[in-house]
């Protein structure tokens, strides 16, 4: 299954993904198609609502010591939910639905997460660092929220200007 994604301003983005119930084949095909798509644009993170299935699931493969990404450090999870939060942290993100863009957002620095694996398991994890806040990010895509809803009224303003200078750009080298 080739899977696009999809890109900021497109409203499927708003979205609250739904709770997913069966550990078949089709939520494997789905998996598989997003790391796919995520490993091929250079991402970190992606959602299952950023190739336009707004279903709660979400992959993360943060780079090892040696800057490399590997199925070995893969998580996909699947239905998370934050159970216990703490500290604060601050990191310039990047969303594959944003291209181009780095934003300073407030995260939490350490999470407990609960969530399934792809055949129905519960798991927990304990996340810090890169983790804690890749996680935060994906979390936010499941209810229809991107890091740029995060940004101050004026820094959002900012964005919104630039944004649409950087598409229009792209739009007419492609001309
Ligand atoms: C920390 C903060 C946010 C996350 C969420 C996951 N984000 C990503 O995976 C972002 C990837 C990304 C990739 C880009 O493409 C390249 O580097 C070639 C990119 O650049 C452009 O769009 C031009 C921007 C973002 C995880 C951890
Ligand atoms: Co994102």
């Amino acid at each position: 299954m080739k899977l696009i994604i999809v890109e900021y301003p497109d409203k499927r983005l708003k979205e609250k993904s739904k709770l997913i119930e069966r550990f078949d084949k089709e939520l494997h095909e789905l998996l598989d198609s997003m790391y796919e798509a995520m490993i091929k644009s250079n991402g970190i993170g992606l959602a299952a609502i950023q190739v336009g299935h707004a279903k709660q699931a979400l992959l993360l493969n943060i780079p090892d010591e040696e800057d490399k990404q590997s199925m070995e450090t893969l998580i996909e999870m699947i239905n998370p939910v934050i159970t216990q939060k703490s500290g604060e942290t601050v990191y310039q993100e990047g969303c594959l639905s944003v291209p181009s863009f780095y934003e300073d957002i407030n995260r939490y620095e350490n999470i407990i997460v609960n969530y399934q694996d792809r055949d129905g398991n519960t798991k927990t994890i304990e996340a810090d660092g890169l983790l804690s806040i890749a996680v935060q990010h994906e979390i936010d895509h499941l209810n229809g929220i991107l890091f740029i809803d995060k940004l101050s009224y004026s820094r959002r303003k900012k964005f919104e200007k630039e944004y649409k200078r950087v598409q229009k750009e792209k739009k007419l080298s492609k001309e």
